[in-house]
C-alpha cells in the first residue's frame, strides 16, 4: 500500500482549491503548520485560503504568513479542507465543524485516539509534531525547506517538542532541525523570535500563578491555577497561560503537573504533563478530555476545590500514587 504521504501528495497535485484550518487558540505547532502548509501551496502555484476561529494569538504576531489568517468561513470555498492538529473534529471550533459533513476533510494529526474524522486520514502518533509531517510532504512534493517554510515548521516542532527537551524529541525530528539550520534557518534569531515574546503582565500572571501550587503525594504531583480575577487584576487572558504547566514540571521530583484554568463560564480547563510511562492522557480521558500520554487536557464543570480534588485523586490513582 502507498504511504499515506504519497497519497496526500497525489490528492494536492490534483486539486486546485485548498482550505487549511487548525484547532482554536492555536499553539506554535497548530499555526506552525498551517503557515507551512499554505506556503506550500504558494510554492505550488495553488489556490488556498488559511482559517483559524480565534485568530492569531499576539505571541505569533512575527510569523509571516503566505496570506491572510481567516476568522471566518464566509465565502471560503474549497477542494479539500485539511484539518491539521486536532484529535477531534470539534476543536476546529463551531463554524467550520458544522460545515464538515459537506466538505472533503484531509486531517492531519499526531494526537492519540484521533478518530479519523476525515474523509483522508493521516494520523500518526509517531510524529513529535504535525509540522514535522508537513517537512515529509513538503520533501514529497520537492517544495526545499528554506526561508518562510522552514521558519514555519521550526516554530511547530520546538513548540511540541519543548525545544527538543520532551520524550517526543527523536533522531528524526533533530534530523529536521538540522536539515532546516543546514539549509540556512538561524536557530538563535528564530527561537528569539519565537521565545522573546512576553508582556510583563504574563509576567506577573505567572508570579500569580506559581504563588498558589500545590504538591501532592509527597512532591510527585504538583498543581497551580489561574482564575479569571488573576488574569483580569494583570491584565492577561488565555493564551497567556499557556506553558505555564511545563515549568511546573521543574519541580524537583515531580512527576506530573497539572494546571486549571478557569473559564468565562466558571468551568475549570486543565492541562497535565508527565514523562516516560506515566500516562496523563488516560487520566484527561477519564474526565472526557484527551491528547497524548505525556501532555493531555480536558474541562470539568465544578468549583476550583472540588475539580482540584477529583483531579488531584485521579492523578493518584492514575499513576499508581495511593
Ligand atoms: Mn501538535
Amino acid at each position: 500500500m502507498r504511504s499515506p504521504v504519497t497519497q496526500i501528495a497525489d490528492l494536492i497535485r490534483e486539486s486546485d482549491h485548498f482550505l487549511v484550518a487548525s484547532h482554536a487558540n492555536p499553539d506554535g505547532d497548530a499555526i506552525g503548520s498551517t503557515a507551512a502548509l499554505g506556503h506550500i501551496f504558494a510554492a505550488l502555484g495553488k489556490d488556498f485560503a488559511l482559517y483559524n476561529t480565534t485568530g492569531l494569538p499576539h505571541q505569533f504576531d512575527w510569523l509571516p504568513l503566505p496570506g491572510p489568517l481567516h476568522t471566518t468561513m464566509t465565502g471560503v470555498e474549497s477542494d479539500w479542507t485539511f484539518v491539521l492538529d486536532c484529535g477531534a473534529e470539534s476543536r476546529v471550533g463551531p463554524e467550520l465543524q458544522q460545515l464538515m459533513g459537506s466538505r472533503a476533510i484531509a486531517n492531519v494529526d499526531h494526537h492519540l485516539g484521533n478518530p479519523n474524522f476525515g474523509r483522508f486520514n493521516w494520523v500518526d502518533d509517531n510524529y513529535p509534531a504535525v509540522a514535522a509531517m508537513i517537512a515529509d510532504l513538503a520533501d514529497e512534493l520537492c517544495v526545499p525547506l528554506t526561508g518562510h517554510l522552514a521558519e514555519a515548521i521550526y516554530l511547530g516542532i520546538v513548540t511540541d517538542t519543548g525545544y527538543f527537551t520532551f520524550d517526543n524529541t527523536t533522531p528524526r525530528v533533530m534530523e529536521l532541525a538540522s536539515r532546516l539550520i543546514r539549509l540556512g534557518l538561524q536557530p538563535g534569531v528564530v527561537n528569539a523570535k519565537i521565545r522573546n515574546q512576553w508582556s510583563v503582565s504574563r509576567f506577573r500572571l505567572w508570579g500569580e500563578s506559581f504563588a498558589t501550587t500545590e504538591m501532592f503525594f509527597g512532591g510527585k504531583v504538583a498543581v497551580a491555577y489561574v482564575t479569571r480575577d488573576m488574569m483580569a487584576r494583570t491584565g492577561t487572558d488565555t493564551e497567556d497561560c499557556e506553558e505555564i504547566v511545563n515549568f511546573l514540571r521543574r519541580l524537583r521530583g515531580t512527576r506530573a503537573a497539572a494546571i486549571l484554568r478557569e473559564e468565562p463560564d466558571g468551568a475549570y480547563k486543565f492541562s497535565l504533563r508527565s514523562a516516560g510511562h506515566d500516562n496523563v492522557q488516560a487520566v484527561a480521558a477519564a474526565f472526557g478530555g484527551g491528547g497524548h500520554r505525556n501532555a493531555a487536557g480536558g474541562t470539568i464543570v465544578d468549583s476550583l476545590e472540588s475539580a482540584k480534588s477529583h483531579l488531584v485523586k485521579a492523578l493518584g490513582e492514575g499513576l499508581g500514587l495511593v
